[in-house]
């Protein structure tokens, strides 16, 4: 089994030198001036030097300590921009994926409505990755590949990297984005490229559920940054299955179970917290009362109604 210490992408190496290069500079650095204040505070003591001289410059020393750290540097510059050029450089041939962030879950879509929450991959193929953003700052890391970059709203960036280890390996998000910033997690899997092959082809395309009305109104309230369509649970509950469904909510009353019809769901967009579902947290959504016009909510029961009719 790979350590988080060996790199699993053609990129890993590069960056692992150029952190070796500079840890270990920085290593070396700290012992000697450690030991060169340790010695210089015993050596020059007041109790060892009665009499102290006084110096006033010393070019030689002056021109050492001015050309040695700058090699240093322009040799640790050197070896980050060898790591760093070939990562900016996506071969043609790459195979593109777009990686969706929104708080808080990556979604990874291979095009024709097949949307995935791990990143699937094919050992020793090139993968480009585009970094699309639903809200706010994100950033893509996969620290196996060594790969990291932002994904920001309204900027087209991009990551790439070839597989070169078989396995599992972790995907995090590096932009705190907000409340479960620290959950927004997943998994890269590399496989061989016949299984890869298998995997994309039996990838239900769940992407593509028909723009219906009510979806765009979803979707241009944010609606869909707490919930899923897909049955997860995000910060409130998934809208799969909701409509005609019976809920347990707690009212002031206490609790009670009501069916999820158009009256419940639309008194739980304009008013939410005053039938707040079990389970979940009150306060965290806003009511919507002065924000959704009637014709939108019929459009947003709508949309319930139909994906419900459509399973
Ligand atoms: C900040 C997160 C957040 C946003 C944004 C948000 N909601 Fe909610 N929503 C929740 C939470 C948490 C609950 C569960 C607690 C409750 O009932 O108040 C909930 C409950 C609901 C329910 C009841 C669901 C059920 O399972 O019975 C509906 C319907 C709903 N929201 C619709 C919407 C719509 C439509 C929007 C956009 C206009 C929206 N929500 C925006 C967090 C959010
Ligand atoms: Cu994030």
């Amino acid at each position: 089994m790979e350590t988080a210490f060996s790199g699993a992408s053609n990129l890993a190496e590069a960056v692992d030198r150029a952190f070796i290069f500079i840890f270990s500079i920085s290593f070396i650095i700290t012992i000697a001036i450690s030991v060169l204040m340790i010695y210089i505070v015993i050596h020059f003591s007041r109790k060892k030097v009665k009499n102290p001289k006084q110096f006033t410059g010393n070019t030689k020393l002056e021109i050492a300590w001015t050309i040695i750290p700058l090699i240093i540097v322009l040799m640790m510059f050197y070896y980050g921009k060898v790591g760093f050029t070939p990562m900016r450089e996506v071969p043609p041939d790459a195979m593109p994926i777009t990686a969706i962030g929104r708080m808080w879950a990556w979604s990874f879509d291979y095009g024709s409505g097949k949307i995935s929450k791990d990143l699937v991959v094919p050992l020793n193929r090139n993968v480009r990755m585009n970094l699309l953003s639903m809200d706010v700052n994100h950033g893509l890391f996969i620290p196996a590949f060594r790969v990291k970059e932002d994904v920001i709203p309204g900027y087209k960036n991009y990551l790439w990297f070839r597989p070169i280890v078989k396995g599992e390996f972790d995907v995090y998000c590096t932009d705190y984005c907000g409340l479960a910033h620290s959950g927004m997690t997943a998994k890269v899997i590399v496989v061989d490229s016949l299984d890869f092959e298998k995997w994309l082809v039996d990838l239900k395309a769940t992407g593509n559920i028909p723009d219906l009305p009510g979806l765009t109104v979803l979707k241009g309230n944010g609606c869909l940054t707490c919930h899923s369509l897909d049955g997860s649970k995000i910060i409130g509950p998934s809208f799969k299955g909701l409509y005609g469904s019976k809920r347990v909510v707690i009212t002031d009353q206490g609790e009670k179970t009501v069916d999820a019809f158009d009256d419940y769901i639309k008194r739980s967009i304009l008013d939410p917290n005053a039938e707040v579902v079990k389970g979940f947290n009150k306060g965290l959504m806003q009511p919507y009362k002065d924000v959704i016009k009637g014709e939108d909510l019929d459009k947003i029961v709508d949309y319930f109604r139909k994906s419900s009719e459509q399973k």
